[in-house]
C-alpha cells in the first residue's frame, strides 16, 4: 500500500514539510509529484475539482485534501509511531493551534523586508510581484500582523513550547504526536527566514534541539512522478476507498454539494456527496482526464454548501 502513496507538493511548502516528515517518521516509500507554487494549477484542480492548497495526497482515484486529514490517513495506513494516540487526546488540538496561530505569526514575521530579501532576493521583481498577486487574495481573510506583533506572538509561543520540554521528554506531549509535526513545520519555515528569524529563534536552544530531533526523521524514500502520470493513475484506478455516512441535518447521500475551507484559500470543490462522517466529507466528481475521483476533506474547518451557491 505504501507504494501507492502519491504526494502532490512543492519544496517550499511548510504544510507539505509536515507531511514529508511524517512520511519519514513512518519510514514510508512514496511518489512525489511537484506542483506549481502559484495558480494556475490545472493538474491539481483536475484531481480536486477546485481546491488549490498544498499538499494533497492521492491513492488511486482517491484524493485527500488538508494536511490534518492526510496525517490521519497516513497514521491509519502506515506502520511506525501512532501520531494520534488515544491517551493524548489534545494532540490534534495543539496541532491545529500551530497550523493556524503559530503558522500565521511565522508567515507575517518572515514577510518583513529583511526576510523577504533573504528568501526571495534571487527572484526578479516580476516573480516577486506574481507571488504577491497570488497570495494576497489567497490569505485576504486572515488578519495581517506587523512584524513586531508577529514577533511578540512568536516569543510568547516559543517560550511556552520550550517550557513544555522542560521535563526532559523528547517530544512536546511526551510520545511523538501530530503536534510535533505541526509545530515543526512552522519552525522549519521560520528558521529559513534569514537573519531576523535566526535571531528570534536563537535563545530557544532546547526547542531547537527538539526541532532537530523531528527534522532527523527525514522524508522517507520517494521517487518523482510527473503530474500527468498521477492523473493517468486516477483514471485507470478500479474503485474507491470505502466511505460511510453519518446523517447530518439537511444533507443526503447523492446530493450535489460544494465543499470549501472556512479559513482561507476557500476555492470550492463541487461534486456529489458520497461519504460523510465526524472527521471527513467525501465528494465524487468526474474529470475529463482523471475520470471519477473521490475527494476527501476534513469535516472540521470546512463547510458544505448547495452546489453552485
Ligand atoms: N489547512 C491546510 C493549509 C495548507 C496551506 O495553507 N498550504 C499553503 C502552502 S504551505 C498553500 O496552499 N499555499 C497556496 C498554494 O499552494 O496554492 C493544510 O493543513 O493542508
Amino acid at each position: 500500500m505504501a507504494q501507492d502513496l502519491i504526494l502532490h507538493h512543492f519544496d517550499l511548502s511548510p504544510f507539505a514539510e509536515k507531511i514529508r516528515l511524517i512520511l519519514g517518521c513512518k519510514a514510508a516509500h512514496w511518489r512525489s509529484v511537484k506542483i506549481p507554487m502559484l495558480m494556475p494549477k490545472p493538474d491539481v484542480v483536475a484531481l480536486t475539482g477546485g481546491y488549490r492548497r498544498t499538499p494533497t495526497l492521492q491513492i488511486g482515484a482517491d484524493i485527500w485534501c488538508d494536511s490534518a486529514l492526510i496525517a490521519r490517513v497516513l497514521d491509519q495506513r502506515l506502520a511506525g509511531p501512532v501520531l494520534h494516540p488515544d491517551e493524548v487526546p489534545l494532540a490534534p488540538v495543539l496541532a491545529q493551534w500551530a497550523d493556524w496561530s503559530l503558522f500565521w505569526s511565522v508567515i507575517d514575521f518572515v514577510s518583513q523586508p529583511a526576510c523577504i530579501e533573504y528568501r526571495f532576493g534571487h527572484l526578479s521583481q516580476e516573480e516577486r510581484a506574481a507571488i504577491a498577486a497570488d497570495r494576497t487574495p489567497f490569505r485576504a481573510s486572515v488578519p495581517r500582523l506587523t512584524a513586531a506583533d508577529a514577533g511578540a506572538n512568536l516569543n510568547q509561543y516559543l517560550a511556552s513550547l520550550q517550557a513544555q520540554l522542560a521535563a526532559g521528554q523528547d517530544f512536546l506531549l511526551g510520545p511523538i504526536t501530530i503536534a510535533d509535526f505541526s509545530v515543526a513545520q512552522c519552525l522549519w519555515h521560520l528558521r529559513r527566514g534569514g537573519p531576523p528569524a535566526q535571531a528570534l529563534v536563537a535563545p530557544y536552544t532546547r526547542l531547537l534541539q527538539w526541532h532537530e530531533r523531528v527534522l532527523a526523521f527525514g522524508h522517507g524514500s520517494s521517487e518523482e512522478m510527473p503530474s500527468a502520470d498521477a492523473i493517468a493513475i486516477a483514471a485507470q484506478a478500479q474503485g474507491h476507498e470505502p466511505t460511510s455516512f453519518f446523517a447530518e441535518v439537511g444533507v443526503a447521500l447523492g446530493q450535489p454539494i460544494a465543499v470549501a475551507a472556512t479559513d482561507y484559500g476557500m476555492e470550492p470543490s463541487e461534486g456529489v456527496l458520497v461519504g460523510l462522517g465526524p472527521s471527513e466529507v467525501v465528494l465524487s466528481r468526474t474529470d475529463a482526464r482523471a475520470g471519477t475521483v473521490h475527494v476527501h476533506f476534513p469535516r472540521a474547518g470546512f463547510r458544505m454548501m448547495p452546489s453552485g451557491a
